[in-house]
């Protein structure tokens, strides 16, 4: 019986060990994989389906990831757009290996907006081709606001 009860009581100790960072705590600044919020790259909204997001900052939630792919081997001009904030939120754009490829940070409720040239040439792995974050986020914790989050994608003279 012993044996039985081991195991119960070993997963009970584990159970009250909190051995990973607090992703709602900032300050740990280390992702949890497991997380299944969007407040990591790990959990990013695919953004694939309609191009657009609606979503919704607010001081205990003040950043959100998504991720899109364009696909195919086309270059183009890459478009993504922020409104609808009623306070200063910013945006940024990261390539598929998480560098950072740009951003906008207007002041206060400004729209943002970034473009870039998508250029397939430099994503030439299959599984990767045209894979891309977006991180909507606002420094300021009292802000609470609806967002308005799409991207566009013009393949250009690809077609
Ligand atoms: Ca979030
Ligand atoms: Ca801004």
């Amino acid at each position: 019986m012993k044996l039985l009860f081991a195991p119960l009581v070993v997963s009970l100790f584990l159970a009250g060990c909190d051995t990973y960072p607090d992703i709602a705590d900032d300050s740990s600044n280390r992702p949890d994989p497991s997380e299944a919020s969007n407040d990591t790259f790990f959990g990013a909204e695919d953004l694939n389906e309609s191009n657009t997001a609606i979503g919704t900052l607010t001081g205990d939630d003040t950043v959100d990831h998504y991720k899109f792919n364009v696909g195919g081997n086309f270059n183009g001009p890459l478009i993504v757009q922020l409104n609808g904030v009623t306070g200063d939120a910013d945006i940024e754009l990261y390539d598929y290996n998480l560098n950072l490829v740009s951003w906008s940070r207007n002041p206060d409720g400004s729209e943002e907006e970034i473009t870039v040239w998508h250029d397939a040439a430099f994503n030439s792995d299959s599984y990767d081709v045209g894979l891309y974050f977006i991180r909507v986020y606002s420094d300021h914790a009292d802000l609470i606001s609806d967002y308005t989050l799409q991207y566009d994608f013009d393949k250009g003279n690809a077609e």
